[in-house]
């Protein structure tokens, strides 16, 4: 007893250790981690935080993986106002009604009222469209492919949280444009395939891919597809979207054409996006109470090393040794930096860099630097390995290959444990409070959803479904609803969600 309030004492002094448990206060343990771990620090306006070289270092790794993927597909980078026109955004009632509470205004510039106040786009449909119809004339224009990458602002509510809901983002949206439905239908799910491998290959998070129902898609569009996290305890989260807008933006805003025989057409569009938010999922999976564990793809710094000199050691080999280490590993291409500030200890370095989640330590100490060996510590699961200074860049190679497909190992796993599947309403609501996500058959119906939403309220959020997963398992002639007893038309994932 006494040696643990002592334990706490000293990390208060150097502010290290988390104070909250993963598993015992989810919400603050994140909120601890994201700034301990020196990705965020909280701002004076709520909702809003400051994005630190460690958090935005991720995204720009995942930016450099899209934004050329996206170039392969043709489409091009542009840049649109931050600022929308009253008119403008309003031109599209029935998409922005729902949203309109979130809409932040400009109303003044100094001390003087303006004249008609001015939006801060929460997306850019209503800005870039009217262009679109100016741009497009005839066949020979289609595709019109763009994507920017931006800020928008959305004013939510509801608890803010970093990445996760914050009331400023960064996003890339991509706004596409086509003279068939085919061509649309298609780039949907190349942008979504896009979308699972920056959960799976860099961030090592298993998604599930599938489309929203009628009642959580995107009320502008045709249809929405996502990928979908479950991040444990029953809840989902949407990773990203991609989206058929069909033709009601066209309508809206007169994007026609003429095609190949002169017969005038409208375009068939898009819109897709991914945003900061996927660093905050990548938290939330990986974290533990240790701080953040960042998958070695996506983390700015792969490889820490550490010297632990001893009083009568050769110190400065060991810091030599520790320099030349960076240097191979840097030179074959691995992010790697040394630790040799002199007025930490290692051990409180150690804590600091599993702190940041940094996905593999070296240490050097005189034993290392005789035997012409380095120690190397694992973050996410601590396991030691003496390995030769000869064969440097195999072996550390080898160890950040094997720490990637562990976390998506595990986060399999964890998320397979996590789902429930059931045929009854009874079974529904049972695995619903074991904080289950539920794949269930379904009817497909408004108001069968509607239904289990009322049904399901309660202080932990209303249920809601999250996908139909693209890959349907088997369907048997018969099968039931499991809210409505009708025919099931497929399988849906349902949830607590974000
Ligand atoms: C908030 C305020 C105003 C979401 C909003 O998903 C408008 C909106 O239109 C709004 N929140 N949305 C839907 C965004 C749809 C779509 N836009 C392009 C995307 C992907 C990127």
């Amino acid at each position: 007893m006494a040696g643990g309030k002592k334990k706490k004492e000293v990390k208060k002094e150097t502010g290290l250790g988390l104070s909250f448990k993963k598993d015992e206060n989810f919400g603050e343990w994140y909120s601890e981690v994201v700034v301990h771990g020196e990705m965020i620090e909280y701002y004076d306006i709520s909702g809003c935080y400051i994005l630190r070289p460690w958090s935005m270092g991720i995204w720009e790794i995942m930016q450099v993986f899209f934004d050329a993927e996206i170039k392969k597909m043709k489409i091009k980078n542009c840049y649109f106002p931050l600022f929308v026109s009253s008119s403008v955004l309003e031109k599209e009632k029935d998409h922005i009604e729902g949203f309109a509470p979130e809409v932040a205004w400009v109303t003044k510039s100094g001390k003087s009222d303006l004249e008609i106040p001015i939006a801060i786009r929460p997306t850019s449909e209503t800005v870039m469209y009217p262009y679109f119809s100016k741009w497009i004339r005839g066949h020979r224009d289609l595709p019109l492919k763009l994507n920017q990458w931006c800020n928008v602002v959305r004013w939510e509510f509801s608890n803010p949280t970093p990445f996760i809901r914050s009331r400023e983002f960064l996003w890339q949206e991509g706004h596409t444009a086509f003279a068939t439905k085919e061509e649309a239908d298609e780039e949907v799910l190349q942008v979504l395939e896009l979308y699972r491998r920056i959960y799976e290959e860099f961030l090592a998070i298993p998604v599930i891919k599938g489309k929203k129902s009628e009642m959580e898609k995107f009320a502008g569009g045709l249809y929405t597809t996502s990928v979908e996290v479950n991040k444990g305890h029953g809840r989902g989260v949407q990773g990203a979207t991609s989206h058929c807008l069909g033709q009601n933006f066209a309508k809206m805003f007169e994007i026609n054409f003429e095609n190949e025989k002169g017969e005038k057409g409208m375009v068939w569009q898009n819109s897709w996006a991914y945003s900061t938010r996927t660093i905050g999922v990548m938290v939330m999976v990986h974290g533990d109470d240790k701080g953040l564990v960042l998958p070695p793809k996506v983390a700015s710094v792969q490889v820490v090393v550490v010297p632990v000199p001893y009083k009568d050691a050769d110190t400065q080999g060991i810091l030599d040794a520790c320099t030349a280490t960076v240097e191979t590993l840097s030179e074959a291409g691995i992010r790697a930096e040394s630790d040799l500030r002199d007025n930490y200890s290692p051990g409180w370095k150690y804590s600091q860099w599993e702190m940041k989640g940094v996905p593999l330590r070296i240490e050097i100490g005189p034993k290392d630097l005789a035997n012409n060996q380095v120690r190397c510590v694992r973050r996410d699961n601590g396991s030691k390995s003496d390995i030769k200074r000869d064969n440097l860049v195999e072996q550390v190679k080898t160890l950040l290959d094997n720490i990637q497909q562990s976390l998506l190992d595990a986060a399999k796993q964890k998320r397979d444990a996590s789902v429930q599947v059931v045929k009854t309403w009874d079974e529904f609501k049972d695995a619903l409070a074991q904080k289950k996500m539920i794949l269930a058959p379904w009817c497909d119906e408004e108001e069968v959803e509607k239904d289990v939403k009322e049904r399901t309220r309660g202080e932990m959020g209303a249920a809601k479904s999250l996908c139909s997963p693209l890959e349907q398992p088997e369907l048997p002639e018969g099968t039931i609803c499991f809210a409505s007893g009708k025919p099931a038309k497929k399988w849906t994932y349902w949830g607590r969600s974000y």
